[in-house]
């Protein structure tokens, strides 16, 4: 066999995947309750088909046999993250034993399958306790959080060294605080940005913590949804937008991060619109102090801007999209059954991006991926033939490879996700999994991509 795309050696092939998403057991093993369970609660019909996550892919009763799948596909590294409220139940305060056990289990399971764990502190699951206290809001809470990430490096740290402090931060400013898709669905600049300005802080702290720990080969960074924007022309009002959207989605986490500084147009536009957050003083020394060893990139689809066809509505609330407007570009590849479209080429964008202008940080895929609706209509054999799913992935590690080629830090390539599983509000919608689970008996069955990943990640190409 002729391998065409050969990685480089050590390469990391896995998948990524977070604990409200597979664990289940959402009320068992001395869990707290944090917000997904709360608004499943509250309101069930904000789920699709009333499906909440109380027993998702039921991970916590099956890792064992997950492992061992993960093993068979020839996984040598995963992505998990920690619930907060399972091992520290109402956010602060005492350490559930339950919980140490189980993480202490998959961690060693793992590694005793020669896949290394990659631990992510946070993905969208703030503890119910600590939102009612205002959540990322609260200034309480972000020193709460420190003490739970110490917490997590203390237990684990002997063994685990790729630590993570926030999945996908931007996504809970935007769900939560923007555009209604996030507990507490409240709608406002103003709290989105201080919402993004502590999480920031959050991590910075938590960065700070790490570095006083003694963990062996230890590495801690941040994952990021980033999303290149791409102008409709070259006309200056759709650089413009394009560049403000840059600005707000991406830049907004990527240059603290991993710079160190906010950019100073944000910072204008922001004041400009009475939008800055409250900080304190010290905090712009923490930030370019405690910057980030490894970034995590998940990657799913790219943004396109024009400039506003219409000036915004003086009295609606403020927003990102004050500044800019989506374009569909016709004829545009799309994911139908996710409405994302597909644009393999961004992959390699975000990574010379990465190499020219943040110092060649080491990354990597952390997610890519694609969701489809009723993958059962491509049942064959009792496989799902997921060539599309195949296709996706090769297509887009074929940028990733000549990203690599021309110097770019790219360590692996992990997709969303492992096996199917439940995805917020979209629950059990969109599958996205190498392996199919039957959500009522929880049978894990292989999909034809997940063969296809065993030979690309033993052949280290393809
Ligand atoms: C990312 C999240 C994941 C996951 C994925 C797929 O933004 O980090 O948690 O859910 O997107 O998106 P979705 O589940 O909305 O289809």
């Amino acid at each position: 066999m002729t391998i065409n795309y050969k990685f480089p050696e050590g390469f990391w092939w896995g998948s990524a995947t977070s604990a409200t998403q597979i664990e289940g057991a959402a009320n068992e093993g001395g869990k707290g309750k944090n917000i997904w369970d709360h608004w499943y609660e509250t309101e069930p019909n904000r789920f699709f088909e009333n499906v909440g996550p109380e027993t998702t892919s039921d991970f916590y009763h099956r890792y064992k046999e997950d492992v061992q799948l993960m093993k068979e596909i020839g996984h040598n590294t995963f992505r998990l993250s920690i619930s907060w409220a399972r091992l520290i139940p109402g956010g602060r305060g005492e350490v559930n034993q339950e919980a140490v056990d189980f993480y202490n289990k998959v961690i060693d399971e793992l590694i005793a399958h020669d896949i290394e764990p990659f631990v992510n502190l946070f993905h969208f699951d703030m503890p119910l306790e600590l939102q009612n206290e205002g959540g990322w809001e609260s200034r309480e809470v972000v020193d709460a959080y420190v003490e739970y990430a110490k917490t997590a490096f203390d237990l684990f740290g002997d063994r685990v060294s790729k630590w993570f402090t926030f999945n996908e931060p931007i996504v809970p400013v935007e769900g939560g605080y923007l555009y209604d898709f996030h507990y507490p669905n409240v709608v406002d600049g103003r709290r989105a940005v201080q919402v993004a300005y502590h999480t920031m802080i959050a991590h910075a702290k938590a960065v700070e913590a790490f570095r006083t720990f003694d963990v062996k080969d230890g590495k801690i960074g941040i994952i990021l949804n980033l999303t290149p924007s791409y102008p409709r022309s070259q006309n200056p009002a759709d650089l413009k937008a394009s560049r403000i959207a840059d600005l707000f989605f991406n830049r907004s986490f990527l240059d603290p991060a991993v710079l160190g500084e906010y950019p100073q147009e944000l910072i204008e536009i922001l004041r400009e619109h009475g939008q800055l957050p409250t900080t304190q003083k010290g905090d712009r020394e923490l930030i370019k102090a405690n910057t980030a060893d490894i970034l995590g990139v998940n990657y799913y689809q790219p943004r396109r801007v024009k400039a506003k066809d219409h000036l915004p509505n003086p009295y609606s609330p403020f927003m990102p999209d004050w500044f800019f407007d989506n374009y569909e570009m016709p004829g545009r590849k799309m994911n139908p059954y996710r409405g994302w479209e597909i644009y393999e080429k961004g992959i390699y964008d975000i990574m010379i991006n990465l190499k020219e202008n943040y110092g060649n940080i080491e990354s990597f895929i952390s997610e890519n991926g694609m969701g489809v609706q009723d993958e059962d209509r491509f049942l064959e054999n009792g496989e799902i033939q997921d060539d599309y799913r195949i296709d996706f992935i090769r297509e887009h590690l074929k940028w990733l490879h000549k990203a690599i080629e021309e110097g770019c830090n790219a360590k692996g390539y992990h997709l969303w996700t492992f096996m199917d599983n439940w995805s917020w509000m979209n629950a059990y919608k969109n599958r996205y999994g190498f392996y199919s689970v039957d959500i009522k008996t929880k049978k894990r069955t292989p999909k034809k991509s997940a063969h296809w990943i065993k030979a690309v990640s033993e052949n280290n190409g393809f």
